[in-house]
């Protein structure tokens, strides 16, 4: 099975490159007008990473404010395998954004929070520090409060459990993963995929105890999935999650088709070729893992 491996991917490396060039020519799916704004020009990380208009999440108007763009964060909904808006891709929130960020959470109803950065990277912020720190710490932010409960500690990522008070309390976790290298992608896929092994289960946790209040779509409210950008390591965080998710219903994935979907709803989707070819290396490692890949499917099971 290893040397078949190898063949898959010495046969891919040059396609794969191929196509992903093709994916980056092609032009965004729709307008950034929202973003463009004046008003809320100062509401995004960074200025060439905006969000489609089409699919952007919208914040509730507040009643005691009348201005028409404060319904505006950077942050899209994505849809995920057989599930419209599985996720929600994010900036890293920004201080002047904390209080959009948990009313995002609030309104929307998340349950689960991915940050696949961290807050400090080489020297340089990458995102703001939005939430709780330490254990049994609670903070403000505008008329939410948030308490950090406990954290657990693993070896690639953080969990804190934290509850986010409004008019009720809710139970939100926050995972942290910490060992995606800031350049670049992961160098063996196994701690990404029990990463989002981890997360999966949490998600089928929460969703159960969510019950008949939730009144959305089968599967539950978005979860957030936030880097920096909310591009880079998100869109392959969410692109792993979607093909490994038809891996296990039909046995073929389509990472080429998967990215194309995902950049019409979250522009720009995936940034670097090292980072589509982690997708395809971490699908075979998934793959083998679960004996999904052999020599009879081994041709047939890339792009259907
Ligand atoms: N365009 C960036 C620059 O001007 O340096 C390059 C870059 C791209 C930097 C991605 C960082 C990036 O991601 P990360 O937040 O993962 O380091
Ligand atoms: N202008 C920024 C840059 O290129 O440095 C935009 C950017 C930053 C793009 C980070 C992608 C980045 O990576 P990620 O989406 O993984 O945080």
């Amino acid at each position: 099975v290893l040397e078949l491996v190898e063949y898959v991917k010495r046969k891919k490396k040059k396609g794969i490159y191929q196509e992903y060039e093709e994916i980056r020519k092609e032009p965004p799916a729709g307008t950034f007008d929202y973003s463009k704004k004046l008003s809320n020009q100062i509401k995004n990380r960074y200025s060439d990473v905006l969000c489609l208009d089409q699919s952007r999440v919208r914040l509730c108007q507040l009643s005691d404010d009348e201005d028409e763009t404060s319904d505006y964060i950077n942050a899209s909904f994505m849809d995920g395998y057989k599930r419209s808006n599985a996720y929600i891709a994010t900036q890293g929130p920004l201080p002047k954004t904390f209080v959009d960020f948990w009313r995002m959470v609030w309104e929307q109803m998340v349950l689960i929070i991915v940050m696949t950065t961290r807050v400090v990277e080489r020297g340089r912020v990458k995102c703001g520090q939005y939430w709780p720190l330490e254990e049994g710490r609670t903070e403000q932010y505008g008329y939410f409060l948030v308490r950090n409960t406990h954290i657990q500690v693993f070896q690639d990522f953080k969990l804190s459990h934290l509850e986010l008070y409004n008019t009720q309390t809710r139970e939100v976790c926050h995972y942290l993963y910490v060992s995606w290298p800031d350049f670049g992608v992961p160098k063996s896929a196994s701690a990404m995929l029990d990463f989002r092994e981890h997360v999966l289960q949490r998600r089928e946790a929460a969703v159960q105890s969510l019950g008949s209040s939730w009144k959305g779509p089968p599967g539950g409210p978005p979860v957030v999935v936030h880097c920096s950008a909310g591009i880079g390591r998100t869109g392959t965080f969410c692109t792993l999650d979607i093909c490994l998710s038809r891996l296990e219903d039909i046995g073929t994935v389509d990472i080429c088709q998967t990215v194309r979907r995902m950049r019409t709803q979250r522009a720009f989707s995936i940034q670097t070729w090292d980072q589509y070819h982690f997708c395809y290396t971490a699908v075979i490692e998934y793959a083998q893992r679960h004996g999904k890949l052999n020599s009879h499917n081994c041709s047939s099971f890339m792009n259907g």
